[in-house]
Parts: C-alpha cells; structure tokens; sequence
C-alpha cells in the first residue's frame, strides 16, 4: 500500500529541520549549522575527518539544491527541496552522510550493527522501547538481529523517496 504525498510530507519534515532559522528558508548557513547540530548530537569532534567529510556533503547539497533555484537565488524554498530530492541526490549525500554514522556505530568494522547501537548512531535512542523495538526489527529486514549498511542505505533512500507508510525508512525521521 501506498499513501500518495508520504514522501513529500517526509521531505517537508526534513525541510523545516534544515531551516535552523526557521525563517522559511534554507540558506547556505542553515545547511552548515543543520550539520553542525548533528555532529555535536553525534559527539563527533568538528575537527575530525568525519566533521570535514560532513561539511563537504553540505557544500554537495548546497550547490545541488541552490543551483536549481530559480533567479539564481541563493535560498531555497520548501517547494524547491521538496522537488529537487531524487535517487541520484540521496545517493550522492544522504546515504554517504548515513554510512558515516554507521561506520561510526560499527566499532569492529564487519559491516553490521546491534540494534542498540544502531539506535545511538542514528540518534533514535530517546524513542520508547516498544516503539525502538518495532522499528529496529523492521530496518533489520533478515531477522537476523543485526542490521546491516545495506539495510541502511535501503532506508536513507525509503525515507525520502517511498511513499509506503509501512517503509522501514521512515523510522529515520524519528518521533519529532
Ligand atoms: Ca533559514
Ligand atoms: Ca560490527
Ligand atoms: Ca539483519
């Protein structure tokens, strides 16, 4: 089943957290300070490389989102993101951005995750424990209890791209 809009609604909500300002637009300043605010949730220092790799893929986001915007207006409108997030965008930044986060989580570098530390990277830990369970079993699609860089790049690209309510991706939003 499908809702028609899910994904546009979702995009909206990712939207309003980039606008650190909450003027009603993105600007340059926003992207960074959004990836600031995730870092520091993230406990990542802002002179490691995974800070530096973070701000690039801002400046990738930045450059695909502004470029498109018309006037050569530096500011983009929640029409404008919403439109402009296709596959190629997420897989050039949102799934990169995503597989940092799990590397960071994966501490011995086999490619998989515990639910719990899952959680922690992708800063879902403060969900109830019903709720962080049901969801950390639908991302684990094998059942087998660990969830894998794969099931997570299938998520980063169901969080902006599907429209199934049931998607395992939209846990990646979280409950806010
Ligand atoms: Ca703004
Ligand atoms: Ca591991
Ligand atoms: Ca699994």
């Amino acid at each position: 089943m499908t809702t028609a809009g899910l994904s546009v609604r979702k995009r909206e909500k990712m939207f309003a957290r980039l606008d650190r300002d909450g003027d009603g637009v993105v600007d340059e300043d926003d992207v960074h300070d959004h990836i600031d605010l995730l870092l520091a949730a993230f406990g990542i220092a802002a002179d490691a490389p995974e800070a530096v790799r973070f701000h690039l893929w801002g400046d990738q986001l930045w450059e695909a989102l502004s470029r498109a915007e018309p006037g050569g207006r530096r500011l983009i409108s929640k029409a404008g993101y919403v439109h402009l997030i296709d596959a190629e965008l997420v897989d050039r930044v949102y799934v990169p951005m995503n597989r940092t986060l799990f590397a960071i989580a994966d501490a011995d570098g086999d490619g998989l995750v515990t639910r719990a530390e899952l959680a922690k990277a992708l800063g879902i830990d403060g969900m109830s424990e019903p709720d962080l369970n049901a969801a950390l079993q639908r991302l684990d699609r094998d059942g087998d209890g660990l969830i894998s860089r794969a099931d997570l790049d299938q998520a980063t690209r169901e969080l902006f791209l599907s429209d199934d309510p049931e998607a395992a991706g939209n846990l990646l939003l979280g409950s806010s």
